[in-house]
């Protein structure tokens, strides 16, 4: 049978794809040793490596660390102290409902299978169908409903052909070594100014360990929330001897960089357009160094991109805190409570920034690609997805839903006609879409190819208006353009 052949070729065409990218290794920092949470869930959802859901999220909500706020990782992370302080409440605070769950259920490979069937965040849909569908069981926002956020991808090529920003500056740590550098690349401002919606107030740069920094695309008065639009205050540059990591062994500032040859301490440190938040390409004329995660599961290295923002109120290197053993407290520019620390906040290894808040009836894309494979690659790319231009995004769907018609097997239609009548229709919408026609575009879509392909999700069964005889491809093709439909609502 043509019908039964078609089947199975469509359906090796949708696992093939998944299986090769999970074939890889999937790495990921929250994968700590010494504990298997991660991998006794994989134990029962094996497919589930390097999704979305492979994630401290999954388990683990964000919250606020002091006045940060902090993606789920960061938050165990700071409440915890790197797991030296175990929570006298076994972790429980960082944990969202299906964490609690899973927990209580006895935290093992079983437990796991236990509460499948469970609705743990409540959102009217069982921890199986959630994490069937890629939607996260604890996060009553994120549910089978919801498509993929609108995203784009920019390869390291693509950002080096926009116009670049330099700027020295000093990058002001807490317990390592404080520096100046001389970081490239193009501003936020001009990567997302354009890209964003108007409904955007931040974004979150997103590392593949799990580490993720909030930032306000405007100026915000909390001293930690480095905006993303506009400028930042000229700074001075602060040289000592005594600071000097290089002439002194207590020093605590490097100065070794290029681009510090030549300067004396108080010349000014300013940019003709101005000290800006930027994802930084290169240090110093290098790429920035690829990040890896090291023995102790912890970040090593920046590149390929890292989100930089300069101080917001400029001061000089301050002595790290704890001052090693063997060197004394300096009077020179002590370790200052509130000096600002802008390196804490400059997330490494980027490969993902989500533009907040999420518009309405989407949901986090899969990072299935995004992460380690983005960083790794000899071209490296970012994912900028969320709160921006949803069109780009539409136009890809209705390209391949429209090659998915042209290439499906005529008989799995109700009459042989019907494949060209609705491809035909598809591609008239990618037209309304490419002239800006968007409410016409739903209309069509909603009346002459949804009305086409909507019985079996409905109802269970093909209807009498429907054109696709086949019941599994005709609910794939309504969820795609359920999916378009979603992204149509973001500009209409
Ligand atoms: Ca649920
Ligand atoms: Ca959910
Ligand atoms: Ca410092
Ligand atoms: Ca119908």
């Amino acid at each position: 049978m043509r019908t039964a052949k078609w089947l199975k070729y469509s359906v090796l065409l949708v696992v093939l794809p998944v299986t090769l990218m999970t074939a890889q290794i999937v790495r990921s920092a929250y994968h700590h040793e010494g504990q298997d949470d991660a991998a006794l869930f994989l134990q029962v959802y094996p497919d589930r490596a390097g999704t979305k859901l492979d994630n401290c999220n999954l388990c683990h909500s964000g919250g606020k660390s002091g006045t940060k706020d902090v993606g789920s990782c960061q938050y165990c992370h700071d409440v915890t102290k790197y797991g030296t302080a175990l929570p006298s409440d076994g972790y429980r605070s960082t944990l969202n409902n299906y964490g609690v769950d899973y927990q209580q259920a006895g935290r093992n490979a079983a437990a796991v299978k236990a509460i499948e069937n469970l609705d743990s965040d409540g959102d009217g849909y069982a921890n199986k169908i959630e994490i069937a569908a890629n939607r996260y069981p604890g996060n009553a926002l994120d549910d089978p409903t919801k498509v993929p956020a609108p995203s784009r991808v920019f390869t390291r090529g693509q950002l080096e052909k926009m116009p670049q920003h330099t700027q020295f500056m000093l990058m002001n740590t807490t317990k390592s070594g404080d520096f100046y550098a001389e970081y490239s690349g193009v501003t936020l401002e001009k990567l997302l100014k354009k890209l964003v919606l108007p409904s955007a107030t931040g974004i979150r740069a997103i590392s593949p360990d799990g580490f993720a920094q909030f930032h306000p695309l405007y100026p915000d008065p909390d001293p930690s929330r480095y905006h993303v639009f506009g400028t930042y205050p000229a700074a001075t540059f602060y040289y000592n001897q005594e600071a000097d990591m290089d002439l002194n062994p207590c020093g605590w500032c490097e100065y070794k960089a290029p681009s510090v040859t030549g300067r004396v301490h108080g010349d000014p440190i300013s940019n003709r357009q101005g000290l800006k938040t930027i994802l930084a390409i290169t240090r110093d004329g290098q790429y920035l160094t690829p990040g890896v995660l090291n023995a102790s599961n912890k970040l090593d290295g920046e590149g390929p991109f890292r989100v930089v923002p300069p101080q917001k109120i400029p001061g000089p290197p301050d002595q790290q805190k704890p001052i090693p053993t063997g060197c004394v407290a300096t009077t020179l520019w002590p370790f200052d409570p509130n000096g600002d620390r802008n390196a804490g906040y400059s997330a490494r290894t980027v490969t993902i920034i989500k533009v907040e808040p999420l518009p309405e009836g989407t949901t986090d894309v899969d990072t299935l690609e995004a992460g380690w494979p983005y960083a790794d690659d000899l071209n490296p790319r970012v994912m900028i997805y969320g709160a921006i231009d949803p069109v780009p995004t539409i136009k890809e769907k209705l390209a391949s839903l429209s090659s998915t018609l042209w290439h499906s097997d005529k008989s799995t239609f109700t009459h042989w006609g019907y494949r060209s009548a609705l491809a035909t229709r598809v591609n008239l919408v990618e037209k309304w879409v490419m002239l800006g026609w968007y409410s016409k575009a739903v209309y069509d879509l909603k009346g002459h190819v949804l009305i086409r392909t909507d019985g079996c999700t409905a109802g269970g069964a093909v209807d009498r208006d429907d054109w696709i005889a086949d019941c599994e491809f005709q609910k794939q093709l309504y969820w795609s353009v359920n999916e378009v439909l979603v992204l149509l609502d973001i500009v209409n």
